[in-house]
């Protein structure tokens, strides 16, 4: 069987206390049309935590551009960044395995955990994700609310597949510690978005509505993110995409969600973390790949989200 399955846990659960009926109906995760599985003699079943890595994109080592001045930099190591950034349902996945494992907790309108402390901020419980009660669906991105004892997306499961935002930098960091992942640093985020190019677009120097979602792109997301991916040359009804990963093939490195990073800012007496990129709520010239803006580590808004990233 080519088909790649990932399993719910919850079924897994299911499977593993019954015995192994002779058909099976496996409707997967992505809300594809159902397989049915006949003569079952083995099954193999994809993890959850397998799932939340998603796909990624290798950057070699070696020069790249960094910053308004067009510097030549190196690094000189290869490394992995998510292909896309980390999508709702991804950290609702992880919001209810780090649940029920004890990592996070509830307490009124955030999820909390342990932050083990770094050069600048100490240990303590720190707040990773601003709960939403009350998205109407006026704007399009979803937010993850605590409803009777359980994480469940709002205000539908229309947006699971929009990368997450509400996130905070430490929500960020917990959810790559959770699946042994790290941030990128902003060095390592500017080099995936512009390699050796001096664009100041992952795809070159201009922008247009087709490119990238921010502020007054013409999506069909008007005031809000799209989906991850989106802009891949696909047309969405009379909205026409052009194909825009950067030059590692990784997408919306420009736009839909800020992107944090591990990176502080503000030199010797640090401020906050670097965000990169731009979002859906800004316009264009916050979407240069040098751009940068920080803020303080518990913020978590709407177009604040994340990828991660791994030392090959
Ligand atoms: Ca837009
Ligand atoms: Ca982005």
């Amino acid at each position: 069987m080519n088909h790649h399955l990932v399993v719910c846990c919850v079924l897994a659960c299911v499977w593993c206390q019954s015995a192994l009926p002779q058909t099976m109906t496996v409707h997967t995760k992505n809300g594809q049309q159902p397989f049915v599985i006949s003569e079952i003699d083995s099954i193999t079943f994809s993890s959850g935590s397998a799932n939340q890595v998603g796909e990624w994109v290798t950057v070699p080592a070696g020069e790249y551009t960094y910053g308004e001045g067009d510097t030549v930099r190196t690094l000189d190591y290869d490394f992995s960044i998510m292909k896309y950034e980390v999508t709702n349902a991804q950290y609702l996945q992880y919001l209810q395995e780090a649940l029920a494992s004890g990592e996070v907790t509830v307490s009124g309108s955030t999820v909390r955990g342990q932050y083990p402390g770094d050069a600048k901020w100490i240990a303590g419980i720190r707040d990773f994700y601003i709960l939403g009660s009350n998205n109407s669906g006026l704007n399009k991105f979803g937010q993850i609310n605590y409803v009777d004892n359980k994480f469940v997306l709002t205000p539908d499961n229309s947006y699971t597949n929009h990368p997450v935002v509400y996130v905070t930098w430490f929500g960020a960091w917990a959810y790559a510690n959770h699946y042994n992942l790290r941030l990128p640093t902003e060095e390592e985020w500017e080099k995936a978005a512009r390699g050796t190019t001096a664009y100041d677009y992952p795809w070159g120097n201009s922008i247009t509505q087709g490119d990238a979602n921010y502020s007054g792109s013409g999506d069909p997301y008007t005031d809000g993110t799209t989906p991850v991916g989106y802009y891949n040359g696909t047309a969405y009804g009379t909205f026409q995409t052009n194909n825009r990963p950067g030059p590692y093939g990784a997408y919306d490195l420009a736009g839909n969600a800020w992107e944090w990073t591990d990176s502080f800012f503000g030199g010797t007496s640090p401020t906050g973390r670097v965000l990169r990129g731009g979002s859906w709520y800004y316009g264009t010239t916050y979407l240069r790949t040098w751009y940068r803006i920080s803020n303080g580590p518990a913020y978590g808004f709407s177009f604040y989200g994340f990828r991660c990233a791994r030392t090959n």
